[in-house]
């Protein structure tokens, strides 16, 4: 382990050693893939001493429980989040089933933010349901909705802020105070990792992320984090992730986050900056009507995103919609010839890469949710969803500029 005082480092400093030192093996500064799926014991008595846990340190037995690369991975993100512990998890969505299957069971009732990524909002409105949990789907960007929906078998609620693909943020430590200690709030934090936003820090009792996206930060592995207090977190290892999901993380995709987390802090700085110059951008923009971004004074939330978000951070992600009857077209088809003429952004779901990526939520990452749900969120037809990169914000605006002029 690291011989860095890792609480009296900054952020920098600290989510580039955390989690991580010399291997004992060899002296290895870059933590081994330890590609295997079982660990030797030399006797009997060893591995009945393991698997009791009656041995000191880190002793792995089989990856599917633990593998000491994704050790080092969830060692780094709880560092991170400031959590107690973290489990992994094999994707995004490996995370938000296994916390559901953790802490609920027949009978529980579970409030949901009413516009989740569609993944989430499949959960919500047929799995759960399907096992007897009862789901209500409020605006949890509305406290008294929230208060009201709150009933005596309430185990949990759940939201993403910002949101995917509104960008609406929810006020953490508000829900906190009406969830009480024994409601479990759980943010799905993707849209903006630290150091944007600490959302244990801002009161939330589990933080997860689809580490896909920014954590990674390479396009290149699927992955999932749950983050927060240790014996959570034991749950929801114990529970769901080595048990009925069975979905551990590769060591390989554990190494290549390990590898990615290294520049977090960079990355994230400079996806930030960029989308907030793009967002001023696409707001003074004439065919534009409206954009989605927490940095912009405009957005209904500005003022508790600049709470909430730190270091005058608000994200890499934005969401915008045309004006209607741009040279006789609908809002819907100027966008999508929009997006046809553009040159740099990828037309890809995902997003957090280094590469820009540009979807259309009604028919892509938000299709299976149902039309007047999406509607009622606020995810139009027209709506256009931006994950910027890190190339330089002149060239993104300049292509954007001869797309517009295409249309
Ligand atoms: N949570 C959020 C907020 C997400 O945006 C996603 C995926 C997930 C959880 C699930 O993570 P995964 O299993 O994919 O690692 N969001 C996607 C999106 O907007 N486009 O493609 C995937």
């Amino acid at each position: 382990m690291s011989k860095i005082d890792l609480n009296k480092v900054e952020f920098e400093t600290m989510v580039i050693h955390a989690g991580q030192g010399a291997d004992p093996a060899y002296g290895a500064l870059a933590t081994p893939i330890y590609q295997t799926s079982t660990f030797c014991f030399e006797t009997v008595e060893e591995g009945a001493a393991k698997f009791a846990n009656e041995v000191p340190g880190y002793h792995p037995v089989y990856s599917r429980s633990g593998n000491p690369t994704t050790r080092a991975f969830e060692l780094k993100c709880a560092a991170m989040e400031g959590g107690e512990d973290c489990v992994a998890t094999a994707s995004g969505m490996g995370a938000v089933g296994s916390v559901m299957l953790a802490f609920l069971k027949t009978g529980d009732h579970v409030i949901f933010d009413n516009a989740v990524y569609g993944g989430t909002n499949y959960v919500a409105s047929t799995n759960l349901p399907e096992i007897g949990i009862e789901v209500s789907r409020v605006d949890t960007g509305d406290l008294e909705a929230v208060k009201a929906a709150i009933k005596p078998n309430t185990k949990m609620i759940y939201f993403e802020t910002p949101n995917n693909p509104m960008l609406k943020v929810t006020d953490i430590a508000a829900i906190k105070k009406l969830a009480g200690p024994d409601i479990k709030v759980v943010v799905d934090g993707t849209f903006a990792p630290p150091p944007v936003q600490f959302a244990l820090k801002q009161g939330a009792d589990i933080v997860l992320h689809s580490i896909t996206k920014y954590i990674n930060g390479h396009g290149d592995a699927l992955g999932g984090i749950v983050v927060g207090k240790a014996d959570d977190i034991a749950r929801v290892r114990k529970n769901s992730v080595t048990k009925i999901n069975g979905c551990p993380p590769s060591p390989f995709n554990s190494y290549l986050v390990l590898r990615g987390m290294k520049t977090l802090a960079l990355r994230m700085r400079q996806h930030c900056a960029s989308a907030l110059e793009v967002a001023k951008y696409l707001k003074s923009n004439p065919y534009v009507k409206t954009v989605y971004y927490p940095g912009l004074e405009s957005h209904p939330q500005h003022a508790l995103a600049s709470r909430q978000m730190e270091n005058g951070m608000y994200g890499g992600m934005l969401s915008f919609e045309l004006n209607d009857n741009v040279k006789g077209l609908s809002s819907f088809d100027a966008g999508k010839k929009l997006l046809n003429s553009l040159k740099i952004p990828a037309i890809a779901v995902s997003l957090g890469d280094p590469d820009t990526l540009i979807e259309h939520p009604a028919s892509m990452t938000h299709a299976g949710v149902a039309p007047e749900d999406r509607l009622a969120a606020g995810i139009t037809d027209g709506l256009v969803r931006l994950s910027v990169g890190l190339e330089s914000p002149k060239d993104l605006i300049a292509d954007f500029e001869q797309a517009f002029q295409a249309l």
